[in-house]
């Protein structure tokens, strides 16, 4: 799977939109996968408060998706560009690369409540297609 220069342009054009709502959207998409894939929790179990908005979330929320908006200026080199945070997932984090996929899937959520008019089915799967592109990029370092 490779993304077309319609999905980049698509992909650019929503992140655009999803910039300025940035802090609120990484916030509800991380607590949605917490609390809806409460296995997630696990991870984070040296968090000490956990619920939905918790500062501690939302401080997460934002630094996944400040690394989400550079993978959408790295979209044509996704795999170099997060090898070492794939390197540390796998190996120090020790995080199932299946939730990758499950944080996609709230990020999608979300920014399908926050964006409806923008989130056309056209956006919906460039994004889509952006997203399990990056948790690819993210799984390559587990073998
Ligand atoms: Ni993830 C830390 C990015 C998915 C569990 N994660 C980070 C950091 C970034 C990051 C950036 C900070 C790294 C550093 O300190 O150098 N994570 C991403 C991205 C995705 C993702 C872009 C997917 C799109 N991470 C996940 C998932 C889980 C996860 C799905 C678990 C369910 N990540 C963690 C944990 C940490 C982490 C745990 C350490 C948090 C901390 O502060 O201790």
């Amino acid at each position: 799977m490779s993304l077309s220069a319609k999905d980049k342009a698509n992909v650019t054009a929503i992140w655009s939109k999803i910039l300025p709502k940035s802090d609120d959207i990484g916030d509800q998409a991380l607590s949605r996968m917490l609390v809806v894939y409460p296995q997630t929790k696990t991870y984070f179990a040296h968090f000490a408060d956990l619920k939905p908005g918790s500062a501690e979330v939302r401080k997460h929320g934002d630094t996944i998706m400040n690394k989400i908006d550079d993978c959408v200026n790295h979209m044509d080199d996704l795999v170099p560009y997060l090898s070492s945070l794939s390197e540390l997932h796998a190996t120090k984090l020790r995080v199932d690369p299946a939730n990758f996929k499950i944080l996609a899937h709230s990020l999608l959520v979300v920014v399908a409540a926050y964006l409806p008019n923008d989130f056309t089915p056209e956006i919906h799967l460039s994004v889509d297609k952006f997203l399990q592109l990056v948790a690819l990029a993210l799984s390559e370092k587990y073998r």
